[in-house]
């Protein structure tokens, strides 16, 4: 096994890697800018290095300074965690380039992934379902008005280059899709420096059901079921549960079967995680994710199975530990996101942590590496924890939820935990009746009390 990992991530999933390696038996390497140099995952982890400034560009977003820190500290592999570098093939690349591995998938996956033209060819040609949509890219406007002949209003023009929500315009109508056209390309090249686009029918309601997938080096492949991300604010997840209450037996094994078929066929190697939209009991393809995610631990409840501790065995030539017969869902994981913001405007707030009690009991799983007196800086993402609970059953899991929010306390800055206590009084949210839209239409019909 390898005998040092260096963390090339910051907060809550820095202090999750560092766990994993501890239990394996793994030194651990943090980095950290300037502004985290007193963080607990800097404290817990074995060595640490202070990579540069404040601003991402110039701490963990710059290769130079974390390869050069993996080589002083003779680091054997790199864990990138989620965002960050994590998608960076790149980097990837440059890190096996310095003898070190990547613990990820291999830097032609994370490529093709992030094409979502290329991304979603490939995958419809091993048998995952796509959404009808252009064949390739759309290179005018005559092509555009052959597709909107063939499969109708309403239309999405997406970027090739996005993902995220990024570059998206709706054609509800033909007069509409010069205009929708012509924008998405122009914030695609600004945003992204690649204006190619193309077309896919508009689902208007949809769930977002993700897959968890895993795959060894030996050439086993498992998934590890679903994941309903339909919660969510600006492209932003709140609320993710395991199993999605929109899905029967049937359509939760049948889904399964073709994602990890269909990941065993490119050859894929780690976790990834393959979204859907589900809509109408229909699943279509829209990307996949090349690492592991933010509501990972959501699987993790309902399965037992560590997954930052599969990726490193997988990076280090290890075969699975389990195979696809020998996992056993059990109950039923909620995850809330707790972001230092504003509960109702979500504006940021950074700042002070005064006071903190994490929840705890049988079910409760606090991923988080705040603490009192802990100061979160201004210049990263908001999100300063999860909760994660699992119960025997939904009900279980939202009774259970209701009493880790009312024990948490934190204090000192704003934070969206009382959100979750107003979700969970929601019939919709209680009955698991809701889509992608659903928060936002709700947060605009109930504002500020
Ligand atoms: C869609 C869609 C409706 N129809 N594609 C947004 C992010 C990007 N990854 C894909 N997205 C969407 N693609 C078709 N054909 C609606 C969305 C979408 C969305 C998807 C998942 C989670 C939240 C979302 C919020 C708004 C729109």
């Amino acid at each position: 096994m390898f005998e040092k990992v260096l963390i090339a991530n910051r907060g809550e999933i820095a202090l999750r890697i560092n766990r994993a390696c501890k239990e394996m038996g793994i030194a651990t390497v943090a980095v950290h800018s300037t502004a985290d140099a007193n963080a607990m995952w800097v404290r817990l982890a074995d060595e640490s290095v202070c990579i540069g400034p404040p601003p991402a560009a110039k701490s963990y977003l710059h290769i130079p300074a974390i390869i050069t820190a993996a080589e002083i500290t003779e680091a054997d592999a790199i864990h990138p965690g989620y965002g960050f570098l994590s998608e960076n093939a790149k980097f990837a690349e440059i890190v096996e380039q310095h003898g070190m591995t990547f613990i990820g998938p291999r830097a032609e996956h994370i490529r093709l992934m992030g094409d979502k033209i290329a991304a979603k060819k490939a995958v419809a040609e091993v048998g995952i379902p796509v959404v009808p949509g252009s064949d390739g890219g759309v290179a005018n406007d005559a092509e555009a008005r052959k597709v909107a002949k063939s499969i109708g209003f309403p239309l999405l023009v997406k970027a090739a280059a996005g993902g995220g929500g990024r570059g998206m315009k709706i054609a509800r109508s033909a007069e509409q899709l010069g205009e929708a056209l012509s924008t998405a390309r122009a914030e695609a090249k600004a945003a992204f420096g690649d204006d190619a686009v193309y077309l896919e029918k508009y689902l208007e309601r949809p769930r977002h059901i993700e897959i968890q997938v895993i795959a060894d080096s030996k050439g086993h492949v498992a998934h590890l079921g679903e994941r309903d991300c339909s919660l969510q604010r600006r492209h932003q997840k709140i609320l993710e549960e395991a199993p999605s209450p929109a899905l029967n037996a049937d359509q939760r094994a049948q889904i399964g079967e073709i994602t990890a078929k269909a990941i065993k066929k490119l050859g894929y190697l780690g976790v990834g995680t393959v979204e859907y939209l589900f809509e109408d009991g229909e699943f279509y393809f829209i990307e996949m994710n090349t690492r592991l995610q933010v509501e990972h631990p959501v699987t993790e409840m309902v399965t037992g199975i560590d997954l930052v501790r599969e990726q490193i065995r997988i990076a280090h030539g290890e075969p699975l530990s389990f195979k696809q017969g020998d996992i056993r869902f059990s109950g039923h994981a909620i995850e809330c996101r707790i972001n230092a913001e504003h509960p109702e405007t979500f504006a940021p707030s950074p700042g002070m942590i005064t006071s903190f009690h994490s929840p705890g009991g049988l079910g409760v799983r606090l991923d988080s590496a705040i603490y009192a007196g802990y100061q979160i800086p201004p210049y990263y993402d908001s999100l300063i924890g999860k909760l994660i609970v699992h119960g025997r059953d939904r009900n279980d899991c939202m009774m259970r939820l209701r009493r880790a929010l009312d024990e948490m306390v934190i204090l000192g800055v704003d934070t969206t935990a009382p959100l979750f206590l107003r979700l969970i009084q929601e019939a919709d949210v209680l009955d698991g009746n809701y889509h992608i839209h659903w928060l936002e239409e709700h947060l605009a019909a109930s504002p500020k009390e």
